[in-house]
């Protein structure tokens, strides 16, 4: 009787070529000396405990206790121990910590992106807290008041884990996830300690991500005899989540958990603030402009999960390419098949090339040795690189769930989880529509997109060894193209650049991916031929060779 072999547990470092030369590439040999230990035990992690976990947390989601046995309030969230391992072990790895080790330099997010990017996959979407908490982590440095920085920026870059705290980011509420200028939570003054400036929070929070975290920022309207609408309105406080064990939470109510398509192993709650004490961060009024620190963050955290969700689903798919058979053959040795599987993983290495420049760029920027013109380049790459890669990643997800056939549609065989973690992507952090405009808001303010434009011109009229002319005058003419239909929506006024910000923002997403493929074949014959894949399967239509 025949059954068929299941996949085995690639090692998700060991296996990945276009990692390992890109990190050649992008890391000092003596910093990646030290760092690649690290790097390859979370490769084998992802073949043993970090499967093993993924798994069993997504086997035990979590639960909502409102009360308990005699009926008192507790909203207690109870989560699998998995769920703790994991967390533990982002804390042993480092994976905020590195992002804040100045010892590293410019290379700190750099180093942190490949740690992140080699756990999120197979991490039950525990990418989520660590993006979260590296964003607070960020906000608290830049703007928080010094006790209140000294109190739980320490927690939240530690590499031990009982020191390692999470923080929760709860912006979204029942007006809307998007439009967060018309957030209705109240924070009213209640009183000065040290340098901190408390308020109460009164208001409901719809969606609050990894909610069993120790710490979370919000926004909240500051009410003091009267209130000012819209996001000029507006203020960003922190919020230190108080449990005592069986008593329930100080002002904060659990409504419910959310029942999500997908990454059911995250605890996702709504929430009611019943006069919650919080600090006020920053000036008052000035909420969303201090949260676009925090947004670029994890913006940049939830490319890096689609770069880890596509790698693990394209090793997936070709493991067990190599173990089924149909037609006489093993399917990886079928010419149809095997293209399929090659230019995914072309995919795959386009996707990462473009995360490492935005992490590179992002820890330029941290360590002060960037440009001027790379602080505008990164403004607008950090939205071009979240949203383009998050399509990337529900595509790629489906097209792995298809190599496996109708095993990939069989909930027990875990491949439909990832293409239902695969769908958050574009939907948190900003929608492609909404960081479409942002890209134009960027321009307006700032000429962001101007300067990524530039630095793409500049790329596609160097020479490469590797790249064939025919691939080369692709690029070049889409650069020309990009330009010119920016012009032309230009040309057409404010609302043809809004109908059309999407397609551009996607186009340049695309068109920088093949160009980092391009640097990349510089130094490898190899890398050339996935840009050829690339350039075919992305940048071509289907009518062209
Ligand atoms: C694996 C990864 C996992 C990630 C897990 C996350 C789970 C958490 C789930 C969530 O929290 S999902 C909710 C996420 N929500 C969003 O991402 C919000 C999406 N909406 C936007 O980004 C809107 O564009 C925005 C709310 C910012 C629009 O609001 P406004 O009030 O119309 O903003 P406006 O006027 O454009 O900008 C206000 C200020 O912020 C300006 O500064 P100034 O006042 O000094 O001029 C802007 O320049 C600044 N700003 C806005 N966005 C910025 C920015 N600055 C830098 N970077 C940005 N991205």
């Amino acid at each position: 009787m025949f059954f068929q072999e299941p996949p085995g547990r690639p090692d998700l470092y060991a296996s990945d070529e276009p990692l390992h030369a890109l990190l050649r590439q992008r890391l000092p040999p003596e910093l990646l000396q030290e760092i690649r230990p690290q790097y390859e035990a979370i490769g084998r992690a992802t073949t043993g405990e970090l499967w093993d976990w993924m798994i069993r947390a997504e086997a035990e989601p979590p639960v909502h206790v409102p009360y308990d046995p005699w009926g008192r309030r507790v909203d207690e969230i109870r989560t699998s121990p998995a769920w703790e391992e994991l967390r533990k072990f982002s804390a042993r790895h480092g994976l905020i910590a590195t992002g804040y080790d100045e010892r590293l330099g410019e290379h700190r997010r750099v180093a942190q992106a490949v740690l992140l990017y080699l756990f999120s996959g197979t991490s039950a979407t525990y990418s989520c807290p660590l993006a979260m908490t590296d964003a607070a982590t960020r906000v608290l440095l830049d703007l928080a008041p010094g006790d209140l920085r000294d109190r739980l920026v320490a927690g939240l870059t530690a590499r031990d884990p009982d020191k390692f705290i999470t923080s929760g980011q709860w912006m979204t509420e029942r007006t809307g996830g998007s439009d967060v200028g018309n957030s209705e939570t109240i924070a009213r003054p209640s009183r000065v300690v040290g340098d901190e400036r408390r308020y109460t929070l009164h208001g409901v929070k719809w969606f609050t991500s990894a909610t069993t975290s120790e710490m979370a920022l919000t926004l909240a309207r500051i009410d003091d005899g009267g209130t000012t609408p819209g996001s000029r309105g507006l203020s960003l406080f922190c919020v230190e989540i108080a449990r005592e064990p069986g008593r329930g939470w100080n002002g904060i109510q659990v409504n419910r958990l959310k029942d999500k398509l997908g990454t059911k192993a995250v605890p996702t709650a709504e929430l009611t603030l019943d006069g919650v004490e919080a600090t006020l961060i920053g000036e008052p009024g000035r909420g969303v402009a201090n949260i676009s620190g925090m947004l670029n963050v994890t913006r940049l955290h939830n490319a890096i999960a689609s770069a880890s969700g596509i790698r693990r689903a394209c090793a997936l798919a070709r493991d067990y390419a190599t173990r089924r058979s149909a037609f006489g053959a093993r399917l990886i040795d079928l010419p149809l098949h095997q293209t399929t599987l090659d230019d995914m993983d072309a995919e795959a290495a386009a996707v990462l090339a473009l995360v490492l420049e935005a992490a590179a760029l992002l820890g330029r920027s941290e360590a002060g040795t960037a440009t001027e013109a790379e602080r505008r380049r990164l403004r607008a790459l950090i939205p071009i690189a979240k949203l383009t890669t998050a399509k990337q990643a529900v595509a790629i997800a489906s097209e792995a769930l298809e190599c496996f056939g109708g095993a990939g549609y069989v909930e027990d065989t875990g491949m439909p989880r990832l293409l239902r973690d695969a769908q958050v992507l574009p939907i948190w952090e900003g929608t492609t529509n909404v960081l479409s405009l942002d890209v134009l808001r960027a321009e307006a303010r700032e000429g962001a997109f101007t300067a990524l434009v530039q630095d793409l011109a500049a790329r596609a009229e160097r020479s490469y060894a590797n790249v064939s002319a025919g691939d080369l005058a692709t690029l070049r003419a889409g650069v020309r193209s990009l330009i010119g239909q920016v012009k032309a929506n230009m040309a057409r006024g404010e609302a043809a650049m809004q109908a059309g910000a999407r397609k551009i923002a996607l186009a340049t997403g695309y068109l920088t991916e093949a160009l980092l493929l391009a640097e990349a074949a510089d130094a490898e014959p190899v890398a050339g031929e996935r840009l050829a894949r690339f350039v075919a399967h992305r940048l071509r239509g289907p009518f062209e060779g």
